[in-house]
């Protein structure tokens, strides 16, 4: 298997910058694709603040990973954070309000909840590269992703009992998932930190590396996954994810099916004959058992 696949190539990505859709630089992020590679590198560009994040910050966010959706050469997406103190320490507690969180406007807003589920949506892998804090909705963050490499200095937990939040949505049900019921309980109720080790044990990364070689390592998985079949992978993420989702998580795999159905001849003939006015012919398909 190996000859005939051989090793990933362990090289540096050579990086573009990508701007937003007028030409700008994005303020609260920045946005690179790798050259020659389907690699795109979402971040988040606050690290003063540990790369907690505000409306406008998620907004942003939302249209990288729109962008790196609709980019039919990008095949998996990293989501980090500037630095390495944070990869995101949640919602900016300086501009939280009594309805949300607050920047530019004068009403709040969770944004970050259409993120995660922009991310658990999205059909190409998403993986989170964690250095130092992922904690609160940073947390909640990488446990959206689809996968989590680790560096070893990253520390994760939930603060929301301490600070006054929670988030009773993907943070509580994608966590119980991943670390089990009791686990999650301590996690939410105790507001604990884990370091990577810890994290690594419980379930919540997929692995840890020495931190001058979290990029390293994170594009040599990237690399693995894009050798991969990516409908194969894009079928796979949602199949994962349908139980969790409900009806929207089988609308994401039934939307596959239908996707791959549209490519056969079976598929074709019904259209045809309505093109042509005639009554199909699927007489000739295999009602297989
Ligand atoms: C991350 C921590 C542990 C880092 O500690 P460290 O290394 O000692 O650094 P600090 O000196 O504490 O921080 C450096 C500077 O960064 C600022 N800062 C850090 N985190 C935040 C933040 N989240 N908001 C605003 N500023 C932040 C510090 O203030 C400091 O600034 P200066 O240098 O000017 O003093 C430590 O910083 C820490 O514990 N941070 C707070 C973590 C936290 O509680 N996060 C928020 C948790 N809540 C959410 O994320 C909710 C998310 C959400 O949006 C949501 C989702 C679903 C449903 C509900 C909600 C909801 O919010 O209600």
């Amino acid at each position: 298997y190996h000859r005939i696949h051989g090793e990933v190539p362990m090289k540096k990505a050579s990086w573009r910058v990508v701007r937003d859709e007028t030409g700008k630089e994005f303020t609260d992020i920045s946005y690179e694709k790798s050259v020659g590679e389907g690699i795109a590198k979402i971040t988040i560009n606050r690290p003063e603040r540990r790369n907690a994040f505000r409306p406008h910050t998620i907004k942003e966010l939302i249209r990288a990973f729109n962008d790196a959706r609709d980019d039919s050469s990008v095949g998996v997406i990293i989501l980090t954070g500037k630095g390495t103190k944070g990869f995101c320490s949640g919602g900016d507690q300086a501009l939280r309000s009594s309805d949300g969180y607050a920047d530019f406007e004068s009403f709040g807003r969770l944004n970050v909840l259409d993120l995660q589920v922009q991310i658990r949506r999205l059909p190409k892998p998403v993986i989170a590269m964690v250095a130092g804090y992922a904690v609160g909705g940073g947390h909640v963050l990488h446990m959206v992703c689809d996968l989590t490499i680790a560096a070893d200095n990253a520390v994760f937990g939930q603060t929301g009992a301490k600070v006054g939040s929670f988030d009773a949505g993907y943070g509580s049900s994608i966590m119980s998932r991943l670390v089990g019921p009791k686990k999650a309980r301590e996690m939410w109720f105790l507001s604990r930190f884990y370091n990577a080790y810890e994290a690594e044990k419980m379930g919540l990364v997929n692995v840890v590396v020495p931190l001058d070689k979290l990029e390293m390592e994170t594009l040599k998985w990237c690399r693995e996954i894009l050798r991969n079949s990516p409908t194969a992978i894009r079928v796979l993420k949602s199949a994962l994810n349908a139980v969790d989702d409900g009806h929207a998580g089988l609308q994401e795999l039934g939307g596959n099916a239908t996707l791959i159905f549209y490519g056969t001849e079976e598929a074709n003939e019904g259209k045809k004959a309505y093109m042509e006015r005639r009554r199909p012919d699927f007489a000739k398909f295999p009602r297989r058992p």
